[in-house]
């Protein structure tokens, strides 16, 4: 999708992009911005039903699967007689619906705006918290600890599918952290509620360690359905939990510029890092 620059406006002139020069400014010094509304009701609905109707046991799919997670896969007593699926990892390999939300021109239009050029899928997840467990806490860390990407060729979108604030899952960002382009070493820790993942067995999940995180620097961002938080895979950025007293969920979708040489190789990766153990 070519993007032209309006400068009368300040907007990408192709239609349907939203993304502002005042965007790209923020993306570019808070390592975060946040596009409203990017989605409408009628294209965040169908991903948000689906969602509930996996962890209300809707589906065929057998335990352990390599796209769904579970905080309790032995309980089939649910309404669809299946267990509850939590989050989904790559939805869009197993579902339609999933594949079109994550397809949506409209957020391919701003990922080209905001990377400067063409770009591919790298991956998607739900994040699903639900209200029965009162958790579903993230703590800081960067993709770039998992994924192992250059800076400068990866955003990642987490939408709102629900109404967000704190205490109920809102994402909260350390502003500028992305800035040095370096990579914090990560500790292994427990959820609160650890979900099973792909080999059904529970699983530890990777955070920054409390004692780097300068938690009066938080930006933390309510929002609606359709309201689209992009930010870089090095900025520092963790999600609340649900203590909310409904079910609330969030589509993350990343996208990487279209070419061969986004990965690091694992020397370039440990040359960026800080704070590893010696
Ligand atoms: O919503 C959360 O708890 C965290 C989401 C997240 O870290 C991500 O999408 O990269």
């Amino acid at each position: 999708m070519a993007i032209v620059a309006d400068t009368d406006t300040g907007h990408t002139s192709k239609e349907g992009v939203m993304v502002t020069e005042a965007h790209k400014g923020q993306l570019d010094r808070d390592g975060y911005c946040v596009v409203r509304g990017l989605l409408n009701e009628t294209e965040t609905k169908p991903v948000r039903t689906r969602i509930e109707e996996l962890w209300n046991g809707y589906h065929d799919y057998g335990w352990p699967h390599r796209h769904l997670q579970s905080w309790d896969p032995e309980d089939r007593d649910t309404p669809g007689g299946n267990y509850r699926s939590g989050s989904l990892q790559l939805p869009s390999m197993i579902e339609s619906v999933f594949d079109d939300f994550t397809g949506n021109p409209k957020l391919v239009g701003a990922m080209e705006a905001l990377l400067g050029g063409p770009v591919k899928r790298y991956t998607d997840q739900t994040i699903f918290k639900p209200a029965v467990y009162r958790a579903g806490r993230s703590f800081y860390h960067q993709d770039c600890f998992y994924w192992k990407l250059r800076p400068k060729v990866c955003l990642n979108c987490w939408i709102a599918l629900d109404q967000v604030e704190r205490g109920a899952i809102a994402l909260g960002f350390q502003p500028g952290t992305h800035a040095i382009w370096r990579i914090q070493y990560h500790e292994l820790y427990w959820d609160q509620v650890p979900q099973h993942g792909r080999d059904g067995a529970k699983y530890q999940r990777k955070r920054i360690a409390l004692d780097a995180v300068d938690d009066s620097r938080e930006d933390l961002i309510p929002g609606g359905p359709g309201d689209a938080y992009f930010f870089t895979n090095y900025t520092w950025h963790r999600g609340e939990p649900n203590l909310s007293g409904v079910n609330r969920g969030a589509y993350a979708i990343a996208y990487q510029l279209d070419r061969d040489d986004n990965l690091l190789s694992d020397d370039e990766f440990d040359a960026l890092m800080d704070g590893a153990p010696q």
